[in-house]
């Protein structure tokens, strides 16, 4: 493990040096493994996502917080451990890392925790699943994720399909209008809605390919302190049935409202629900789309790095 810039971050020697031969890094979050996916498919999807960013052409850097320690580069038995339901890690977005640092405690990050480390160590791509956004009821609830300041403040690009289905997908597209976060479709100018391929929501700008969306990135980069969320839809053949989407989305919010969560309790639980109501479908879906996100993460990383040269 190598010390960089800050003395609570490890980064592991494959991605310190890559960062410093040609920056071909994507950051991928731990979230999703640890809050988002059941087990055993939580760690498989680490995995494949790791995998797919190789294949790639990118190095893989997987964030998580152990012992007190940012570990820019978890390896398979940190993310183990990390994932282990006995280690209670915490969901930490941007705003937690310090206090869970001196806290010597464990965590998973969130994409906006996730960013924020990455763009401090020089890492300029990430790819998750869905991003957060608006919640439905926002107007009593205030529920907006820190996903979208976090992008408006760090200058890297996010491979989404989307905003998860759960949200008011509207009013996240507004509020990203509103940051200065640029979205484009990556092959398409329809907003994909995380289980299925299209949200109804038309995009204004439409990537070609991995060049086209690492001129865009880094033209935007010298013009703006934003970051940039490029939406990768499922493939409409893997896709949930709108028929099954739209009652598990029942199901789930009722669920919701039933125990009564709030605050970082919300996705957890509406996702669970999803899982559970269509007997894991939506957890194959789920798993479909972030592997082939981490791909195109690393594709557009490759290019950005041969661009930036
Ligand atoms: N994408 C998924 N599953 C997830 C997430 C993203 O397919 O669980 C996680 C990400 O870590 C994202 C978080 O930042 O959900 C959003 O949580 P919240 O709504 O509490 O901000
Ligand atoms: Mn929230």
């Amino acid at each position: 493990m190598t010390n960089f810039r800050y003395s609570s971050v490890e980064i592991n020697d494959e991605v310190a040096n890559a960062l410093e031969k040609g920056r071909n890094v994507v950051a991928l979050e731990t979230t999703i493994i640890v809050h988002g996916l059941p087990a055993p498919a939580n760690l498989e999807v680490a995995e494949e996502c790791e995998a797919a960013v190789r294949e790639a052409g990118s190095v893989p850097a997987t964030i998580g917080v152990l012992d007190g320690r940012v570990v820019v580069g978890l390896s398979a038995a940190q993310l183990r451990s990390l994932a282990d339901p006995d280690r209670h890690a915490a969901k930490l977005s941007a705003r937690d890392l310090g206090l869970a640092l001196a806290n010597r405690g464990d965590g998973a990050t969130t994409v906006a925790g996730t960013i924020s480390i990455a763009s401090r160590v020089g890492i300029e791509v990430m790819a998750t699943g869905g991003l957060g956004g608006v919640h439905r009821d926002v107007r009593d609830s205030f529920d907006e994720s820190a996903d979208l300041t976090a992008l408006s403040r760090n200058q890297v690009l996010v491979i989404a399909s989307g905003v998860k289905s759960i949200l008011d997908i509207g009013a996240t597209l507004e509020r990203l209008d509103t940051l200065g976060v640029p979205v484009a479709g990556f092959r398409t100018d329809r907003f994909p809605g995380f289980y299925q391929s299209e949200s109804g929501f038309s995009l204004d700008w439409s990537l070609a390919d991995e060049t086209e969306a690492a001129l865009a990135f880094l033209a935007h980069r010298e013009l703006s302190s934003t970051g940039f969320l490029v939406a990768n839809p499922i493939n409409p053949e893997s896709e949930l049935s709108v028929e099954l989407h739209d009652r598990a989305l029942s199901s789930a919010l009722e669920r919701a409202r039933a125990l009564g969560v709030s605050g970082k309790e919300v996705t957890p639980v509406l996702l669970a629900e999803f899982a559970r109501y269509t007997a894991g479908a939506s957890v194959a879906v789920n798993r479909e789309l972030v592997v082939a996100n981490a791909s195109l993460a690393g594709r557009i990383s490759a290019a950005i790095a041969k661009e930036r040269v």
